[in-house]
């Protein structure tokens, strides 16, 4: 059994897509661990963006991820990690094929929708950012 780190986010919120993202983790077996609708703060992305902080598009994606609520959520499952990164399409939407959120739903890297944890360290680190342990069912 593996948990991963999910966000709606702030386009996917407008878009209201939180159920639609939701459902097909659901759909597909996955459960939902812990559930809450948050406003970033500033240190909580760039706790949440560390590994980017060296890109020029950092300043941009904290920008972007406190620009309004998201949908933050634990999902858990047999592998995942694994599963909601397909489910979730390739990062760049221009790439991610039909049938996965971000090939249905978003046209530019920038605006993709979602989030997934990338491995179980990360998945660890990210959850924890969000969630306490007494939050996780
Ligand atoms: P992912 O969200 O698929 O795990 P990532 O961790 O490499 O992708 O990057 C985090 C987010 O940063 C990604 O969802 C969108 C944004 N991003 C990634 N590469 C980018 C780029 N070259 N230009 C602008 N934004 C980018
Ligand atoms: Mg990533």
């Amino acid at each position: 059994m593996e948990q991963t780190l999910v966000l709606v986010k702030p386009d996917g919120v407008k878009k209201n897509l939180i159920g639609e993202v939701i459902s097909r983790f659901e759909r597909r077996g996955l459960k939902v661990s812990a559930l809450k609708l948050v406003k970033i703060t500033k240190e909580q992305a760039e706790s949440h963006y560390a590994e980017h902080t060296d890109k020029p598009f950092f300043g941009e994606l904290v920008d972007f991820i406190t620009s309004g609520p998201v949908a933050a959520m634990v999902i858990s499952g047999e592998n995942a990690i694994k599963a909601v990164r397909g489910q979730m399409g390739a990062t760049n939407p221009l790439d991610s094929v039909p049938g996965s959120i971000r090939g249905d739903f978003a046209l530019t890297i920038g605006e993709n929708i979602v989030h997934g944890s990338d491995s179980p360290e990360s998945a660890a680190r990210e959850v924890a950012n969000f969630f306490k342990a007494d939050e996780l069912y």
